[in-house]
């Protein structure tokens, strides 16, 4: 069968379904397609800090309530070396908070607005194949759930099918202009059904190697160990787990809380930037087109700032056939892509170790410095929340 749609968005993560909201705010229909199921993008753990740009977008496009009602808005980080646990206060500092809530409830909540909507969307689909992309008519042929050939015709595909998806690689030649580091370690993601043991996030540099002590709820936390990059889950215990994790973010008069571990997994660090974001009437959003190490929890918030830009070019190229504010999409969104990789490679290189001892000497004097000088601390704090 053949649909016709005016923007067939690839990958119903959190980017493509918020410009599915967004363009429908707009007047503009889509068809999303997606590979995996409904319910198993809805529980993929992922991020869960939201800066104040991306709650902004979620409040202008009607998914905003629920955050602001279950969400917890953090006023600052805790930086920790041992001995000393350091808040930054990005309130103070550059008069902004950042959000802790769930991508897997921004998720719940960007479903049950596609349903009421009646947004239409196929889960499941394989195949997936873009033509033509380089016309004014692109087409997207799929095989749907049922193994029905399909195809859509539209005006425009955007690509949000994350950094394993199929867009990117229909932009020819893309590989030149992709940068990559991949790091010599990974995280071990461990959620728990137990309190958070302290009010806002802990970042720990430890000489065992990093800790971070985050949550989801009043009563989920959500925690990460440095781990070997070839690290083997099977060895990893809930009882070594929470040994090491109380090790790393020890401080006197302060205890872990331990609870029942609901899921663990590992998760390869990398850097990536593809710097064509657009082919003719295929454009890139989000994590197809860029992933960062979650240290900065850049990820999520680097996918809503391409989406607002490219919902507003979307806008422009099919209402006002504006062609030039278009070509810029890659541009515009490059410039904050960039600035994010910087801080995330930054803030990843400060806080992991790796065996080397005078290298930790020196991220220990780099950690000093930010405890030390406000200007220092501001400047994270600016990255963090992500002021523009
Ligand atoms: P996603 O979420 O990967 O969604 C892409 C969707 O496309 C589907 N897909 C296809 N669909 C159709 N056809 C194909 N051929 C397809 N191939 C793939 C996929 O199934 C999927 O549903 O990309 P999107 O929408 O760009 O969103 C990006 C974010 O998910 C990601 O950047 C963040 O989760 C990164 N991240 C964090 N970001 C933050 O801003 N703050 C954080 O605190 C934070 N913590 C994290 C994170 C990522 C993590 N992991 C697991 C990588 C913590 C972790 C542990
Ligand atoms: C998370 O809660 O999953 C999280 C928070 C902050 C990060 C990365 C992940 O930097």
């Amino acid at each position: 069968m053949t649909f016709k749609t005016r923007v067939a968005i690839i990958g119903a993560g959190p980017a493509g379904l918020i410009l599915a909201r967004y363009l429908a705010i707009h007047n503009i229909d889509t068809i999303v397609i997606e590979n995996r199921s409904r319910e198993y993008v809805q529980s993929r753990v992922r991020a869960g800090i939201l800066e104040a740009q991306l709650v902004a977008l979620l409040d202008e496009i009607g998914v905003g309530e629920r955050l602001h009602k279950e969400g917890f808005e953090h006023q600052g980080i805790y930086l920790q070396i041992p001995g000393n646990r350091h808040h930054i206060n990005f309130k103070e500092l550059v008069d902004q908070t950042v959000w802790a809530y769930g991508q897997t409830e921004i998720q719940r909540d960007l479903h049950k607005a596609c349903d009421v909507q009646g947004q239409k969307n196929f889960y499941e689909v394989t195949d997936v194949n873009l033509v033509d992309v380089n016309s004014t008519k692109p087409k997207v042929h799929f095989t749907d759930a049922h193994g029905i050939k399909q195809v859509i015709e539209c005006e425009a595909i955007a690509g949000c099918d994350g950094f394993w998806g199929v867009s990117r690689k229909a932009i020819p030649n893309v590989e030149k202009d992709c940068f990559e580091k991949v790091y010599p370690f990974s995280w071990l993601g461990i959620m728990a059904n137990v309190k958070p043991s302290i009010d806002e996030l802990v970042y720990a540099w430890h000489p065992k190697g990093f800790a971070l002590n985050s949550m989801r709820s009043e009563k989920v936390t959500r925690l990460y160990l440095q781990v070997e990059p070839n690290d083997d889950l099977a060895k990893w215990s809930d009882e070594r787990c929470w040994d090491e994790l109380s090790e790393r973010l020890a401080l006197d008069g302060w205890e872990l809380e331990r609870g029942p571990i609901t899921e663990k997994s590992i998760l390869a660090m990398r850097s990536f930037v593809s710097n064509k974001m657009q082919y003719g009437r295929l454009f890139l959003a989000g994590d197809a087109a860029h992933t960062v190490p979650p240290t900065g929890a850049k990820g999520l918030n680097l996918a809503a700032n391409d989406v607002r830009l490219l919902g507003e070019t979307l806008v422009e190229l099919l209402t006002k056939n504006n062609q030039d504010f278009a070509d810029d999409y890659s541009r515009k969104a490059l410039e904050k892509v960039w600035g994010a990789t910087r801080f995330s490679w930054w803030f990843t290189s400060m806080m992991h170790t790796n065996g080397d001892p005078f290298d930790a000497q020196l991220q220990l004097a780099q950690i000093n410095h930010v405890i030390k000088s406000k200007y220092a601390a501001a400047d994270l704090a600016e990255k963090y929340v992500g002021v523009r």
